[in-house]
């Protein structure tokens, strides 16, 4: 039996992502339902359903001190959840529970707060019979601020020199990686990949860093996004010690925020419905498989959408901007989804005739683009199919037998994509 152990990155108990609270009653959801609360109990549900060996949290648990209470109350009762499954919650202090985490240690026995007071401690984490050894080296903050790198306390060395050989040993701090002025514990990736540590798991920083190789040394990221800007996957991960060291992150956030950028072309929808309907399609497919997550998470999308390109749709694009974002909701997929911001960057649209009239380059390639409309010119076509029916092979050999569409199709593309370049002054192969 050799079980994982449950690393926990930020928490934040006691904040709430802004923005959503008109959306939230008509989904049936309560703001908690998203709060850093949901996300620690969704980590504490996961720790007991995977029988985790241990929790370890990187600091930051509680946002403040005025959160303390409620903050109290929450970890306290998933604490003692953990407890009755026999699994140890062990912790260091951050920046923003400096004060508040030791005082929960105190009132909480449960809770093992490792490197009280800014000194580097080695503490065992409980095992099971035939579990093999394996110790946290963790360092708390002291105080909210911090301006030396916590490694060069003497105590980090010392902590070191005490290691147990026989045991893997994981390192936990909350701090600043690879900012030497900080005020938050400036932490040198130097001098943590220098230590004679299997992998280094840090709090501080929101954004999850990928935590790959055979010693992974990086972020754990917010386990549930607090803010529109904290997007991508977030959730606490899985350390697995079996020969290596294998790290996979849980996607338990409870929401999930997107920065979506889509291009509109043409053939846009014109009515307002139908091109939210067909962007809500265009986002799902997009980020399809990482919405599909093992914790039945999240509850709600949260995509802030920017529009490009240059569709004849302009003025249904204007409406959707202009609209509330409850009337951009779409509770009808798993999971319900809002657009909560649309960012308006498309061009007018090409007016072919206006341009056709020019005698410029642009004005060749639209009377070509009207042409294929229309009436495409039968020599363009059969250079087109000999050039490209090496790999298409419609077998197409012109004559009186209409064309294959998808060869008018392509010319058309390609014709439309010289027009917009020679119009923005872009080289071609600069267009996507
Ligand atoms: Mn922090």
């Amino acid at each position: 039996m050799n079980r994982p152990l449950l690393l926990v990155g930020d928490l934040h108990l006691g904040r709430r992502p802004p923005g959503l609270g008109e959306v939230l009653p008509e989904l049936g959801l309560e703001p908690r339902e998203l709060s850093a609360v949901a996300a620690w109990e969704a980590t504490v549900d996961w720790a007991i359903r995977r029988e985790i060996r241990a929790v370890v949290l990187a600091g930051d648990v509680v946002e403040g001190l005025r959160d303390r209470f409620e903050a109290f109350t929450h970890l306290a009762r998933g604490t003692k959840r953990l407890a009755d499954a026999g699994i140890p919650l062990l912790a260091v202090a951050g920046n923003h529970d400096g004060e508040a985490l030791p005082r929960l240690a105190d009132r909480v026995p449960e809770v093992i707060l490792v490197g009280r007071g800014g000194r580097w401690e080695i503490v065992p984490i409980p095992g099971r019979d035939g579990e093999p050894p394996v110790d946290l080296l963790g360092w708390s903050f002291p105080a909210p601020t911090v301006r030396n790198d916590p490694t060069e306390d003497p105590s980090f060395e010392e902590a070191l020199d005490r290691r147990r050989e026989s045991a893997r040993l994981i390192g936990v701090v909350h701090g600043d990686l690879d900012a030497p002025g900080s005020r938050h514990a400036p932490l040198s990736r130097h001098r943590l990949a220098g230590a004679s540590v299997d992998a280094w798991f840090l709090g501080h920083i929101h954004v999850p860093g990928t935590l790959d190789g055979p010693r992974p040394l990086g972020y754990l990221g917010s386990v549930g996004a607090l803010d529109p800007g904290e997007t991508g996957v977030h959730g606490p991960w899985e350390l697995e010690l079996d020969g290596g060291v294998a790290v996979r992150q849980i996607p338990l956030s409870p929401v999930r925020f997107e920065n979506v950028e889509i291009e509109l072309g043409d053939h846009a929808p014109a009515e307002p419905d139908a091109l939210l309907a067909s962007l809500e399609g265009t986002i799902r497919e997009r980020l399809g498989p990482s919405l599909v997550t093992a914790g039945g998470h999240p509850r709600l999308l949260a995509v802030r959408l920017t529009l490009t390109g240059r569709p004849q749709a302009r003025r249904a694009v204007d409406e959707i901007v202009r609209l509330e974002p409850l009337e951009r909701l779409f509770p009808g997929e798993d999971p319900p989804m809002v657009i909560s911001r649309i960012t308006d960057r498309t061009r007018p649209a090409i007016d072919l005739e206006e341009l056709a009239a020019a005698t410029t380059p642009a004005g060749e390639l639209a009377r070509l683009l009207q042409a294929l409309e229309h009436d495409p010119p039968r020599e363009l076509l059969e250079a087109a199919e000999r050039s490209i029916g090496g790999w298409k092979g419609s077998g197409w050999t012109g004559g009186e037998i209409p064309p294959p569409p998808e060869t008018v199709e392509l010319l058309r593309t390609a014709a439309r994509r010289a027009l917009l370049a020679v119009l923005d002054g872009r080289r071609d192969e600069e267009e996507p």
